[in-house]
């Protein structure tokens, strides 16, 4: 049986990563921080330590700073584990002067450095997905099947069956069928695999096991551009493919509407998924903040990061981010507040907002990104569902306002 020391992980970091703009405006979308002292990259990355999986890729086309402080500040395993956590930007190289095209050619662009590795087998990941997983048993299953890819699915149910790959098992535990994403009434009789008929469907999480040598040859053929669309449902014609089963917490939040449920879901009072788990643990950068001092303020289901102040509000149903000042008469509700990078000293020339929430705002139903500076007197209410809208300095996906990164929002702005 080979070891998951033979195995390399590489993580899907993003393409254009229009879904989460503006939250991708100045950073790669592994770089987007969430529950409030996170970043979407720590997710994946955990759960490779978790199961004992140390070498890791991340695949991004937008080489950000903040994703690459983020990686060198945190992942450094000491001389007993001989793994590394790297990020593989996309490059232009004298062979190919395109950028990564679909998810199957960003991994095709760096098969020299896989080769490299040696690895035997590829566990390819999302880089947007809230859960926690075992990597290590879905390996041992890749391997006593002797499979050349496994695919990790889940139960999914009729209403959500459009929006995921959808694989047919057949008696034997190999998967017959693959459609991305179908809408053809007929094609969905045909792709159900479970007796269940709440969730009749498997699922592909897009999480996939390749043989090495199985995946490069694919990868020989340019025609074959992203693994839902072109990769996964050829090699069902000629390859021995399996479905691993997961049956846990699981979250595609690559979308505003799904990134800012999943925020404000960890805020109940039991949430589904939690970030603290004693034996699998996600972390995170170490920053040696102090606790945030809340003074004279009502808190109700709030998750509250290090090194912020609240004064005087009322904040209900909120991610309090790191380092996040909110200032007196404040009313927060519903809202992702991302928190600082920095303590500041004195305010830039010609800004007189501090970083942070003035006095007097109502704040509900937004994402408040890093560094941005709400005067007072600041309302800013939710829009209804499925509007767009573009400000300054903010816009609203889906109905959400989001604040951008360094955004100033005058006193008194109405949003
Ligand atoms: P989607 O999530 O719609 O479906 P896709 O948009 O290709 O697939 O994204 C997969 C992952 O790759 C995401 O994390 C994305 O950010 C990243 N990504 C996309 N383009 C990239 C690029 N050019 N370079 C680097 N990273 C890139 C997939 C499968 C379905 C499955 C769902 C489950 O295709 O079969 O059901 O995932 O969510
Ligand atoms: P986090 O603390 O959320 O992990 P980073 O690793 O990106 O975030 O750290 C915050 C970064 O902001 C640090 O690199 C810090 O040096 C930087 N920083 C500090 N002061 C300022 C400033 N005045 N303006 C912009 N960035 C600053």
């Amino acid at each position: 049986m080979p070891s998951l020391n033979e195995v390399l992980a590489v993580i899907l970091g993003g393409g254009r990563g229009s879904r989460l703009y503006p939250l991708t405006a100045e950073r790669s979308k592994p770089a987007v921080p969430i529950a409030g002292k996170y970043r979407l990259i720590d997710v994946p990355i955990s759960n490779c330590i978790n199961s004992g999986l140390y070498r890791v890729a991340v695949l991004t086309q937008f080489n950000s700073v903040s994703l690459h402080r983020h990686i060198a500040n945190t992942y450094q395993f000491d001389s007993f584990h001989q793994g590394w956590v790297q990020i593989w930007a996309a490059e232009q190289t004298v062979e190919s002067t395109d950028w990564y095209q679909g998810t199957a050619d960003a991994v095709r662009k760096q098969r020299f450095e896989i080769q490299s590795t040696r690895a035997k087998d590829i566990l390819i990941l999302a880089g947007d997905h809230l859960y926690r997983m075992d990597y290590a048993a879905m390996a041992q299953f890749h391997w006593e099947n002797r499979a050349d890819i496994t695919v990790a699915v889940q139960p999914v149910p009729k209403t959500e069956a459009g929006r995921f790959g959808l694989l047919k098992r057949g008696e034997d535990g190999r998967i017959l069928n693959f459609a991305e994403k179908p809408k053809d009434p007929a094609l969905l009789q045909e792709m159900v695999s479970r007796d269940d008929p709440e969730r009749p469907y498997l699922g592909s999480m897009g999480i996939y096991m390749f043989r090495t040598d199985v995946l490069l040859e694919m990868l020989n053929d340019p025609s074959l551009e992203d693994f839902g669309q072109h990769i996964i449902p050829s090699a069902i014609q000629n390859k021995e493919v399996y479905g691993f089963d997961y049956d846990g917490f699981w979250e595609d939040i690559g979308t505003m509407r799904s990134f800012y449920d999943a925020n404000l879901m960890l805020t109940q009072p039991s949430p589904p998924f939690n970030f603290y788990d004693p034996k699998k643990p996600i972390y995170t950068h170490p920053r040696f903040l102090p606790g945030t001092k809340v003074q004279n303020s009502q808190l109700e289901n709030v998750l509250l990061a290090e090194g912020g102040y609240i004064k005087d509000s009322v904040v209900r149903r909120s991610i309090i981010g790191l380092r996040s000042q909110i200032f007196s008469n404040v009313t927060l509700i519903d809202t992702v507040m991302m928190g600082a990078d920095y303590y500041e000293d004195r305010m830039p020339a010609g800004v007189d907002i501090p970083i942070g929430i003035g006095h007097n705002s109502w704040i509900e139903g937004a994402i408040v990104d890093k560094n941005a500076r709400i005067g007072s007197h600041v309302i800013i209410k939710p829009f209804q569902p499925g509007v767009d809208v573009d400000g300054d300095g903010w816009v609203v996906r889906d109905g959400i306002v989001v604040i951008r990164k360094n955004a100033v929002i005058p006193a008194g702005t109405h949003i």
